[in-house]
């Protein structure tokens, strides 16, 4: 028989590439939307045939653990989040809530109605934050910078309780920033890949960002996704960071894409200080190697490959629209 998946967030860029993974595993693929008075299913339009769909919310636990008792999931993916850090400061309580007691809420769901199920929680190299060493690895302390990275260290932590408290098989998959043609067009990357395509085009005619100097570690949602599966494919439930353990600064993304089509980023890319943050995260690079080893999971898709990807994708639609 298929095994069963659960994918909360499966609307989500994260959520839909992973449907798409488990589908092609031959997994049966269930997935949590919440109610909106606009579809939003843009993502995931090209399987919508082939998962299911329950409604639900991080915010209601009723909904959550009526879902795991109908579904009855082989593993539980919870991808659900209040995602966009920069939104975590104008709303630090609901983010508290999705991000942080989403997370309960859904182990409590679990715990009651499928408690032998999988469980993978979406963690975030956000919560190494000011970071205490680097590069920065499963061992490595946590100093969030942002109400989002708290809520992130407390879904980390109650994933690792829970585990240990109930015997269940919850993980926490540290995840460094991971991007893609679906991202949205809030995120750094896909900002820049967008404006770079829209300024080729004539549509547009420049780009205000923030910080051009923080640094990340960027790589391709899809690769992503796969190591999400194998966290839940051992034998013994464990953590791991995910990441290339290279990082770019926000400057040189600019250049990267705007190479791509032929222009120089330093006669398009404005500052505007409404797009700094009141605590940055100067600099994340993954230690990935513990994942390398045991998982054996290496990303595929380099920077400049992702950037290409979602810049011509970004043409292609601009240019269509
Ligand atoms: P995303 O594109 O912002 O997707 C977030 C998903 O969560 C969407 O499907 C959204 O539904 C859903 N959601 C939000 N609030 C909800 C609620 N109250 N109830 C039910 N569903 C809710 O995020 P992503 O980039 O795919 O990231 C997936 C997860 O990984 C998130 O938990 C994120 O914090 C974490 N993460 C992401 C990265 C990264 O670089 N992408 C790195 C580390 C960790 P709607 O479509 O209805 O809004
Ligand atoms: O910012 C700087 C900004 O919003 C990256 C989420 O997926 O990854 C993501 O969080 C950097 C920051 O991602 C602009 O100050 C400059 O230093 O793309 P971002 P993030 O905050 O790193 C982690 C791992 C997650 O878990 C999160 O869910 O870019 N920056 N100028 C800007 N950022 C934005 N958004 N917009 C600007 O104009």
């Amino acid at each position: 028989m298929a095994k069963k998946a659960l994918i909360t967030g499966i609307t989500g860029q994260d959520g839909s590439f992973l449907a798409e993974f488990l589908l092609t595993k031959g997994y049966e693929v269930h997935g949590m939307t919440r109610r909106t008075s606009t579809m939003n299913f843009e993502r995931i339009k090209n399987i919508i045939d082939e998962i299911e769909l329950h409604p639900g919310d991080l915010l209601d636990q009723h909904s959550l653990t009526m879902m795991v008792k109908e579904v009855q999931p082989d593993e539980v993916y919870n991808l659900a989040a209040q995602s966009f850090v920069e939104t975590s400061w104008k709303q630090p309580v609901l983010t508290g809530e999705f991000t942080a007691m989403g997370v309960t809420k859904m182990l409590e769901a679990v715990r009651l109605s499928k408690p032998d199920a999988k469980f993978y929680q979406a963690s975030s190299s956000e919560m190494f934050g000011k970071v205490q060493e680097t590069p920065q690895k499963e061992t490595t302390p946590f100093y969030p910078r942002s109400p989002y990275g708290v809520a992130k260290v407390y879904g980390h932590w109650i994933t690792v309780n829970y585990r240990e408290s109930f015997d269940m098989f919850a993980v926490s998959g540290i995840l460094f920033n991971h991007e893609s043609e679906r991202r949205g067009l809030e995120f750094v990357t896909r900002k820049v890949t967008h404006a770079a395509a829209r300024i080729k085009l004539g549509k547009q005619d420049f780009v205000e960002l923030g910080n051009l100097d923080s640094k990340r570690d960027w790589g391709y949602a899809k690769d992503y996704v796969e190591a999400m599966w194998l966290m839940l494919q051992q034998d013994k439930p464990d953590d791991f960071v995910i990441g290339t353990g290279q990082t770019w600064s926000v400057e040189h993304l600019c250049k990267t894409a705007f190479d791509v089509v032929g222009l120089n980023y330093k006669d398009y890319v404005k500052i505007n200080d409404k797009f700094k943050r009141p605590a940055e995260v100067d600099l994340l690079v993954a230690d990935p190697s513990k994942a390398n080893k045991v998982l054996g999971w290496k990303p595929k898709t380099s920077f400049e490959q992702m950037i290409e990807i979602m810049v011509k994708s970004d043409m292609e639609r601009e240019a269509n629209a």
